[in-house]
C-alpha cells in the first residue's frame, strides 16, 4: 500500500483528505496520530511535518504536509 495518512478521523483537516480518497476510490492506510497525547508534537511526527500539524501524507518517497 503506497499512500498513508497520518491524522486523525475526528480533525477535519484529515477528513477532508479521507473524503478526497474515498472518491477517488484510493487504497491508502489512516495512521492514527493521537492529537489528546500531542503525539503531532513529537519527534517522529515532526520527521513527517515539522510544522507538527495534522495530516501528513506520505507516497513513497514523498511526504506532503501543510502549514495553517
Ligand atoms: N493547512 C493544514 C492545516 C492543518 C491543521 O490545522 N491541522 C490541525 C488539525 S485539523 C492541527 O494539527 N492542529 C493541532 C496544532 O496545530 O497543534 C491542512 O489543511 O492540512
Amino acid at each position: 500500500m503506497a499512500l498513508k495518512l497520518y491524522g486523525s478521523a475526528m480533525s477535519t483537516c484529515t477528513s477532508r483528505v479521507l473524503t478526497c480518497f474515498h472518491e477517488k476510490s484510493l487504497d491508502f492506510e489512516l495512521v492514527p496520530v493521537d492529537l489528546f497525547a500531542g503525539k503531532h508534537k513529537q519527534p517522529p511526527f515532526l520527521a513527517k511535518n515539522p510544522f507538527g500539524q495534522i495530516p501528513a501524507l506520505e507516497d513513497c518517497d514523498l511526504t506532503l504536509f501543510g502549514k495553517l
